[in-house]
Order: C-alpha cells, then sequence, then structure tokens
C-alpha cells in the first residue's frame, strides 16, 4: 500500500460548489443519482488537465457534463475513482451509480444495521456512495432527495432542514432537505428506517428555536432522556463558555446498533453507537451515563470545531478531534465532579496515549504521513492533542484563552484549516511566541522531566533543577527541547503552600516554563526546606521524575492542596509496593504493611469525598504496571495485584465491610457526582473484601447482584463472582444472561464480564462464547465486548506464556479483516508493544504478527498495522 505525505498536500484543481443527491433505497440495489457543479479552484495555481474524482465499489449507470452522455475517449474509471480528461473550467458533472448496502459489511458509506439504512463517510467513506472529491478541503453546499418503501422506512431523514416530504406510486414516499452551510463530504449521512424519537425544543440565546429529536428503535424509547438532557446541557454551555450557538432548525440524532466508533457529528444528523445514548438505571452504569453526557457533547460541540471549522486534510484530524475532547472534557467537569474527572481522563491518558507513543505505532499529534487514515484516530490524536490544547489554555489563561478562540472562530469560520492556524490564533491573542510550543504537535514521544531540588537555608532560596528528554520514536530521533509548562507549589513542613516568590520576579510563580534541555527555577525568601509539589493539575502531559522518599510521598498524599497531586502520590506509592512484590524484594512485606496502614488511615479518615476516596484506594491497572518494567512480568504483575488485594481484604475486613455497609442501601437511582462517588467507594471496598476470600464476603456479592438496585451495582458484583470460583457463579451468569438476552448493549456487559475474568479456562470461554445466539462477528459492539475486553482489558490472559492468545487474536484479525478491516485493524493494535515482553513471548508474538503480514490481499488497514508493529 501506498504512504501519503502531508509534505505532498496540494489544493484540488476544481471544487465542488453545490451538490444533489437523490437516494433511491431498496434492499437490493440501491441508486444514487448526483448533480454536481464544480469550477476552477483559485487557489490551484499548478497546471491540470485531468480531474480525479474518488469512487470506489461504484457500479455506474450512466455519465453525464453539461447535460450530454460523457464519450469513452473523455473519461476512464479504475478502482480508485473517475478521471476527467480536459474537463471545462466550469461544469456540471451528473452520475448514476448501484451500490448494494445490505451486502456492506465494512460499515462504512451506506450500509444497512438491523432494518434501517444508514452512512458512515468519515474518513473516506463518502467516495463508497457516489463519485466525488472525497477530501474535507471540498466544502460544498448539499441538497438530498431520498425515496424508500413508506411501511419500512417511515422516517427519511439527512443533514440540514427539512423541506417537502409526499408520498409516490408503489407504496414509497420521498423526503428532501437542504443544508445551507458548505460542508465536505465526510460530514453527510442519510437514515431511513422504522423509529420512534423523543422530541424536545431549544432556544438559542439569539432567539431561534431548534427541535432536537433523538430517534431509536421503537423498543428503546424509554431509554432516550439522558441522552435529551445532555444535548440541552451541551447547547447551553457552548454558548456560556464559548459563545457559540447551534445554527440549523433542527437537531437529530439517531442511535444505531453497527456502528464502527462512538457516534459521528454529521451536520445537524448526528449518528450514535446506541451505547452512547441509550440508558436506563437498571441497564447502564454510572459510566455509561457519563459516556453519554460526553459523547452526545463531543458530537454537538463538533458542529463549531469540526464542522464550521473543518481540517484542511487529515493530517489535521487533531485539529478538530483534539480541541472537541479538550471541550468535552471541560464540559463534563463543569457538570460534574472536576476533580474526578481529571483523574480518570490522566489515567487513561497514562494507561492508553503513553503506551501508544512507546511503541511502533507512536505518530505525533499532526502525523506526517499514513498508510490508512482510518488508522489515526487514536488516542495520540485524540487525547494528547487535548492535553495540547489544555496546555495552551493554561499558558494565555482564562481570559486571552476565550480572545483566542473569539479569534479562531472569526477568522475560519466556513473554512477547512490546519493545526497551526488553530495555534496562530493563541499567539495573536496573547502576542506570545508558541514556535517551540509547536513541538508538541510535530514529534511523536513523551517527553520525561527529571527534577532535583536544592534548598539553601543561607540564602533561603530553593532551587529547582528540570532536565528534560524526548525519546526518539519511529523515523524521529533526537528532537528539540519542548516547551512544557510545569506547575508547581512548595509546602512547608505542616503541608501548607508557602508563598511562591520567584528569583526572576515572575508573575505567575507557580507556573515554570520549561523550555531548555536543562533549566534552573529559583525561589526566594523561604524559611524551610519545602517539600515541591510537581506538576499540579498533571499540567503537561509528561513523565516525571523526583527522587521522592516513601515518607515524602504519604506526606503529600495527606496534605498537597492539589488534589490531582495528592491522589497521584498514592498511585506512585502503590506502584513502588507493587513493584518491589512483584520482585519479590525482601522489603516488599514491610512496604506492603506500611501501604496498608496508609490505605487504612484514608479510609478512616472524617468527611472524605468518596468518589475521591474510591481514586485514592484504587491499585494501578496491570498494564500500568507493566509499563514501569523493562520487560513485563506478566505472572508476577497479576500476582502481585492479587496478593495487595487480598491483604487489606483481611486485614481490614471487618473495617471495609461496616464502610460498605454504610455507603449502604440505595435509595431511587439517580446520577448526581455524590450518588455516583458513594457506588464507586462502595464497589472498590466491595473488591477488597473480595479478593479476602471470606465467605461474607462471597455472599454480599450475591445479595448485591439480587437486590439488583441498578447495574453499575449488578454488574459490579457479577464481575467479582465471575472472576473466582464461587459455586454461585454459573448461576448468576445464567440468571443474568436469561433476564437480558434481547438486550444487546447488556448481553455486551455480560460478553465482557466473562472476557475480562482472569480464571484459567477464560480463552476457552471466550472461543466458546463466539457460538452463543447473543454474539455476532459483524457487529462492531460485540467484538470489542467478548474479543476486545480479553485482548485489551484481560493482560494476564491475554499475554498467556503459551502464545494461544495471540494465535487467537491473529486468528480473529484475518476472519474480521474479510467482514469489517477497520475493527481488524484496531484488534490487532493489542499486539504492537510486544517488544516489552520476554523472548519466548516475543517470539510467538513476532510469529503471529508475521503471519498477518505475510497474507495475502490483505487490507491496508491491518497491513499497516501489522507492518509497522514488526519494524
Ligand atoms: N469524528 C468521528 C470519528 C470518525 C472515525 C472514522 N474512522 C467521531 C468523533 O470523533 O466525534
Ligand atoms: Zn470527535
Amino acid at each position: 500500500p501506498r504512504t501519503i505525505y502531508l509534505k505532498d498536500y496540494q489544493p484540488v484543481p476544481w471544487v465542488i460548489r453545490t451538490v444533489d443527491l437523490d437516494f433511491r433505497l431498496h434492499e437490493k440495489g440501491t441508486r444514487v443519482i448526483s448533480r454536481l457543479t464544480l469550477e476552477r479552484n483559485p487557489a490551484f495555481t499548478g497546471q491540470a488537465a485531468e480531474l480525479r474524482l474518488d469512487g470506489e465499489g461504484l457500479k455506474p449507470v450512466w455519465l453525464r457534463l453539461d447535460g450530454s452522455e460523457l464519450h469513452g475517449d473523455a473519461y476512464g474509471i479504475d478502482d480508485q475513482g473517475l478521471v476527467l480528461f480536459n474537463p471545462p473550467e466550469q461544469f456540471v458533472l451528473e452520475s448514476e451509480v448501484e451500490l448494494a448496502p445490505e451486502k456492506n459489511t465494512t460499515l462504512q458509506g451506506l450500509y444497512r444495521s438491523g432494518s434501517m439504512f444508514c452512512t458512515q463517510c468519515e474518513a473516506e467513506g463518502f467516495r463508497h456512495i457516489t463519485w466525488y472529491l472525497d477530501r474535507p478541503d471540498v466544502m460544498a453546499r448539499f441538497k438530498v432527495r431520498l425515496e424508500a418503501d413508506r411501511d419500512k422506512y417511515p422516517v427519511l431523514l439527512s443533514n440540514g432542514n427539512p423541506l417537502e416530504r409526499g408520498e409516490l406510486p408503489d407504496n414509497r414516499h420521498y423526503a428532501e432537505w437542504e443544508d445551507p452551510h458548505p460542508k465536505p463530504s465526510y460530514l453527510f449521512a442519510l437514515v431511513a428506517g422504522k423509529l420512534k424519537y423523543i422530541e424536545d425544543s431549544f432556544e438559542t440565546a439569539s432567539g431561534r428555536p431548534v427541535r432536537l429529536r433523538i430517534y431509536v428503535e421503537p423498543e428503546n424509547i424509554d431509554k432516550c432522556d439522558h441522552a435529551m438532557q445532555s444535548l440541552i446541557r451541551s447547547m447551553r454551555w457552548d454558548e456560556e463558555k464559548y459563545g457559540r450557538e447551534y445554527d440549523l432548525d433542527v437537531f437529530n440524532i439517531v442511535a444505531v446498533n453497527d456502528f464502527n466508533m462512538g457516534a459521528m457529528e454529521n451536520k445537524g444528523l448526528n449518528i450514535f453507537n446506541s451505547k452512547y445514548v441509550l440508558a436506563r438505571p437498571d441497564t447502564a452504569t454510572d459510566d455509561d451515563y457519563l459516556g453519554i453526557e460526553a459523547v452526545i457533547a463531543h458530537e454537538y460541540f463538533h458542529n463549531w470545531t469540526g464542522n464550521r471549522i473543518t481540517c484542511r486534510d487529515w493530517f489535521q484530524l487533531s485539529l478538530k478531534e483534539g480541541f472537541t475532547v479538550y471541550r468535552d472534557q471541560e464540559f463534563s467537569s463543569d457538570m460534574g465532579a472536576r476533580g474526578i474527572k481529571r483523574i480518570d481522563d490522566v489515567r487513561m491518558l497514562r494507561a492508553h496515549q503513553f503506551a501508544e507513543d512507546d511503541s511502533p505505532m507512536a505518530h505525533p499529534v499532526r502525523p506526517a504521513s499514513y498508510m490508512e487514515i482510518n488508522n489515526f484516530y487514536t488516542v495520540t490524536v485524540y487525547e494528547k492533542g487535548a492535553e495540547v490544547v489544555r496546555m495552551q489554555a493554561n499558558l494565555l489563561g482564562p481570559e486571552l484563552f476565550r480572545k483566542a478562540t473569539d479569534i479562531y472562530f472569526d477568522r475560519f469560520d466556513g473554512q477547512a484549516v490546519t493545526t497551526d492556524d488553530f495555534v496562530r490564533c493563541m499567539e495573536d491573542a496573547s502576542g506570545r511566541d508558541l514556535t517551540q510550543f509547536r513541538h508538541w504537535y510535530d514529534y511523536a514521544g513523551t517527553p520525561e522531566l527529571t527534577v532535583q531540588g536544592e534548598y539553601h537555608p543561607d540564602e533561603q532560596v530553593y532551587r529547582l533543577q528540570v532536565r528534560q528528554s524526548v525519546p526518539d520514536t519511529p523515523g524521529q530521533k533526537n528532537k528539540p527541547p519542548f516547551h512544557i509548562p510545569l506547575v508547581v507549589g512548595l509546602l512547608d513542613s505542616h503541608g501548607r503552600d508557602m508563598p511562591l516568590d520567584r528569583s526572576d520576579g515572575s508573575a505567575r510563580p507557580e507556573l515554570l516554563e520549561v523550555m531548555e534541555k536543562e533549566q534552573t527555577f529559583e525561589f526566594r525568601n523561604l524559611p524551610e526546606a519545602p517539600v515541591p509539589s510537581l506538576l499540579r493539575g498533571f499540567s503537561a502531559p509528561v513523565k516525571l521524575n523526583y527522587p521522592y522518599s516513601d515518607a515524602e510521598l504519604v506526606f503529600l498524599m495527606a496534605h498537597d492542596s492539589d488534589g490531582f497531586n495528592r491522589w497521584d502520590a498514592g498511585q506512585e506509592l502503590a506502584q513502588r509496593v507493587l513493584l518491589k512484590l512483584v520482585e519479590q524484594a525482601p522489603e516488599g512485606a514491610d512496604m506492603l504493611a506500611e501501604f496498608t496502614h496508609a490505605f487504612h488511615r484514608a479510609l478512616d479518615a472524617a468527611h472524605s469525598d468518596p468518589a475521591l476516596l474510591s481514586e485514592v484506594l484504587s491499585l494501578p491497572s496491570e498494564s500500568l504496571l507493566g509499563e514501569r518494567m523493562e520487560v513485563v512480568d506478566v505472572e508476577g504483575i497479576h500476582a502481585a495485584r492479587e496478593q495487595v488485594k487480598a491483604h487489606i481484604g483481611k486485614r481490614l475486613h471487618d473495617d471495609l465491610l461496616s464502610h460498605y455497609r454504610d455507603l449502604g442501601e440505595e435509595g431511587e437511582y439517580q446520577v448526581t457526582p455524590e450518588t455516583i462517588g458513594r457506588r464507586r467507594l462502595k464497589n472498590l471496598l466491595l473488591t477488597y473484601l473480595t479478593a479476602s476470600g471470606s465467605r461474607e464476603a462471597v455472599d454480599l456479592c450475591v445479595q448485591q447482584y439480587q437486590a439488583g438496585h441498578n447495574m453499575t451495582d449488578v454488574i459490579h458484583a457479577l464481575t467479582l463472582v465471575a472472576d473466582g470460583d464461587h459455586p454461585a457463579r454459573q448461576e448468576l451468569l445464567d440468571d443474568f444472561a436469561a433476564r437480558w438476552h434481547a438486550d444487546p448493549l447488556v448481553m455486551d456487559k455480560w460478553f465482557s464480564v466473562q472476557a475480562r475474568s482472569s480464571r484459567k479456562d477464560t480463552l476457552e470461554r471466550v472461543m466458546a462464547l463466539q457460538e452463543h445466539p447473543a454474539f455476532s462477528i459483524t457487529n462492531p459492539n460485540k467484538v470489542r465486548a467478548l474479543i476486545g475486553s480479553f485482548a485489551m482489558g484481560n493482560p494476564f490472559c491475554f499475554h498467556s506464556a503459551d502464545g494461544k492468545g495471540y494465535t487467537f487474536l491473529v486468528d480473529k484479525v484475518l476472519q474480521l479483516d474479510g467482514i469489517n478491516p477497520q475493527i481488524a485493524a484496531r484488534l490487532l493494535r493489542s499486539m504492537a508493544r510486544w517488544r516489552h515482553y520476554d523472548k519466548a513471548r516475543r517470539e510467538l508474538a513476532r510469529g503471529q504478527l508475521e503471519r498477518v503480514a505475510g497474507q495475502n490481499g490483505i487490507s491496508r488497514d491491518v497491513y499497516e498495522v501489522a507492518s509497522k508493529s514488526l519494524q
């Protein structure tokens, strides 16, 4: 496959101004009639005698240029598209093609989900619908007519505002839609189906009434309220925080069961994976509720950051994704518990993005090349991209950041732009030079800060020496120093923040702007030696080394005024203990005893916030521990974590139990930060209790399951029981399946619980579960729930020494590649870090990756992941 380079970017020779599409939807043989008006692009300066339009898998019916049928010598068609030889300066291109949506298992372009028709066009799906300049810098006005059978498809939707609808012969009907805002083809969408909806309304700040609807399959109509409330809150928030109003008469959301990712921000017609819409207390967990709020907001926010202003090319993906993730994170923080949200986001960034950055798949936030763009919808582009925006927001401060985003919306509305354009708005608003800051976009790899502190009592000064380094990554060596905002505090011996006074007179003394390889910052007027609190709020996505003693970590855990760093100190301590136990070092036992004390003190501290406490008392994950080891000790890490859980569970048994009981009985289910926090803590305590192995604890799990207050509690109890050998294990699993067999989203949880179990027979079970009637290899949610959970959420079983996990995964990747390459490539990423394991595992993994790379006719998606992983 061909590699595409950012440096080769060229404007298109012709642009498309208007698009008229007419869809004749049929289960077999859908027809698409298109009328495009094209003209020479004034921005194109080169010579071009031909025009290439993208098109794949289209069956041509006819083609007309300015009204006349095209002669055979005026055009050519290959498997990539249509080439027009010597087209005029300005012309109308009309065509008809035939599609086979019923055979489309890739879930891009036009496809069927259940009994409906829907589309997914980002990144390059539109070329599977009609001939087009399928790239984001071509923005056109769309008008769409769609017709279908009246009984099977009473609902006909597309982008923009509805025009007329009407009846047709043969029991068919049609609807017309017009989108007044020029948009790239990746934002096109249509839906046809037998759907129900809930409706609400919103009045924008300037008085535009907007009709809001959420469409779902009829059986789900009672699960839409949370999504609707989240939408309304998002619309208000974007007006208040960014001054951004909605710009159409209607906003529609449709939930579909077969979807490659979370959701899609198509203009005025967002299409969602039903996982991010549907929720009822008995079917959805707290995390599901939070996920729905965040994704609804994310897609809504794209209306400005993505749709009104879009990406010039796909290398700029983080322009819309990084910024929009930052926006949805801030929205969730404002709606819920800010401190907890930050911890959860950083936990996720460290677990997944740091791992990606330290793998053969590492790439910059703005990549310089790709084979398949769908492989670049990554945690780096999204989550690290959001951190890069967050750093700019913090460097500028709230007023200047708002000024910068106002400039951005004003300057680029209706255009397709670059991350560089975005940064320039930050510069223009603040008068700062962010040249060096741009390295965050251009270089991959997680920077590392090594910090040392020295107190000089005679001068009453404290010097922090900061060294930075950025690791080499594929294709990038010897990187220049970054511009890193390092937010710090200094604690006195009572744990209070000391007033900060920088010798350079800095007006924001807590903010150290690290710009050199090695740099020293001096604080003056300090009567005693401080304990530094570094990288407060996780002010930059970096790894930090400071030689804290265990005692200093305990001190920070107790006193740091920065909640994030209080939590992080505890995590660091927990990692040290766990890693010592993995090594089976003699001091491990003492450290565990100390740690258990600290745990106990935190648990019994009066007035602590349950949500924060649950974060503090959670152990670092197996994968995170693995990242701290030169060679990942798969069994050792698992055993050490189990050992710590069991130790705490036994030592603190009765105390855990009484706290569990205090957090106790649920009233009516509510999704508030307080109630979510209480449930989290309660369920965490139950985890430790269960690890103790006490009879009582296991009975509590069964009771909590049977009480059935809400899905959060039910699934947690089931998870704990399913992970062990409790006699009621199979009974509960069967009970759950019997109750929920008809609800696909709930069944996903059932698959996932079993795939994540650390039991010896897990792989065997996973294989057997593929035959379960609720499983389907063509449905991405099912694949993620069963196979994805196993490969990415169960490192202990997946990396089993016999290599069976790897063989199984590659079997599935190869099978899926013929069905849905995007999902296949996603799964294969779970092997990317194979070099971090021992020799025997490395050999096994390499063999499996080679099996993929050597396969004939493999997709570009999977080939790129396999070949890069092997590099
Ligand atoms: N923009 C879509 C993702 C499209 C992925 C294409 N492979 C969802 C989102 O980020 O909001
Ligand atoms: Zn997005």
